[in-house]
């Protein structure tokens, strides 16, 4: 283990252990086309999503059942399908139309390798295969399953993931202003897109292992911390790494307020985000390895 790993021994040890199960959950269950015409589609949906990143996303939909007392194994198809979901954002954020990113976890991204019609059908391909996913292990309790099908929708849609990228681009593309000008006090809105996926992730562990309407209620104010904390790291990073991507029309915090108010600001929504770990669940080995991700996105600086 590097010094890293050492600090956040609980957090590798635990995403180290499931990570085998997570990546032999992903190839089994690929949207795979038949192979009656040799699309180069299959190569393309199996380029997308291995080698993967840090898969912390599955990791938190077998926190969020361990935390409220299920099977992690029971709810590895649910955790697949956040990945399929984060991986078709990633594949649709690349695109030309959006951010124009010609590389993806230190290679081509997709479109620039398959092309651009190529990307898109992994990307719709991906984001389907999610949805039935949640019903895997839960035909037994269907009102569970149809509750983590529904959180799916409005976590892609308007009022998630779609509807957060969409401020991205009208920012970007300077067809639209936040009603307030400056940029703290939108922060969570441009987070949007990042955090709705934290909460899916989270809350469909939670909802398939039967937890209750408060426990939800602490994870879906957890996971907006958490995402508020994710983006800014990835500004902060980004800030540090390409300076000149960031410009008028992409103000962030990390911009528009320097490099010192956006680490404080960091640091306040990691404490509040643990705080409402700790005073919400009982002390546990998931509610530490929680407590450690937390700490972990404040302080990566890669
Ligand atoms: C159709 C689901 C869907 C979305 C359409 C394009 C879009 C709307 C949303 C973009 C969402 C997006 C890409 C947000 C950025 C999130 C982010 C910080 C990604 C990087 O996450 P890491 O570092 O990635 O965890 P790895 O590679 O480790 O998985």
């Amino acid at each position: 283990m590097n010094k890293e790993q050492q600090r956040f021994s609980e957090l590798w040890t635990y995403v180290e252990s499931h990570r085998p199960a997570i990546e032999a959950a992903l190839g089994a269950s690929l949207p795979l086309a038949p192979a009656h015409v040799e699309t180069r589609f299959n190569e393309a949906l199996e380029y997308s999503l291995f080698p993967g990143g840090k898969r912390f996303r599955p990791v938190l939909t077998l926190l969020g059942a361990e935390l409220t007392g299920g099977d992690p194994a029971e709810v590895m198809p649910a955790a697949v399908a956040v990945e399929f979901i984060h991986t078709s954002s990633l594949i649709f954020d690349d695109l030309p139309c959006m951010d124009n990113a010609s590389e993806r976890r230190d290679k081509a991204s997709l479109h620039e390798k398959f092309g651009e019609g190529m990307a898109v059908l992994v990307g719709l391909a991906l984001l389907n295969a999610s949805y039935p996913l949640v019903f895997a292990n839960h035909s037994g309790s269907p009102e569970k399953a149809i509750q983590a099908h529904s959180e799916i929708s409005e976590c892609i849609g308007a009022a998630g993931m779609v509807g957060g990228q969409s401020v991205d681009l009208a920012l970007v593309t300077g067809v639209g202003s936040l009603e307030d000008e400056t940029a703290a006090p939108n922060e969570s809105i441009r987070n949007l897109k990042t955090s709705a996926l934290m909460r899916l992730a989270l809350r469909t562990g939670a909802i398939l292992s039967g937890a209750t309407y408060i426990e939800l209620a602490a994870l879906s104010r957890f996971a907006q911390l958490l995402g508020d904390a994710y983006q800014l790291s990835d500004d902060l990073i980004d800030m540090k790494e390409d300076s000149e991507i960031f410009s008028e029309d992409r103000k962030t915090l990390a911009i528009d307020e320097g490099e010192g108010a956006a680490r404080l600001k960091l640091e306040t929504t990691v404490s509040e985000a643990k705080r409402i770990l700790i005073d919400n669940f009982p002390s546990s080995d998931a509610r530490s390895v929680l407590v450690q991700l937390t700490d972990y996105l404040a302080e990566r600086r890669a």
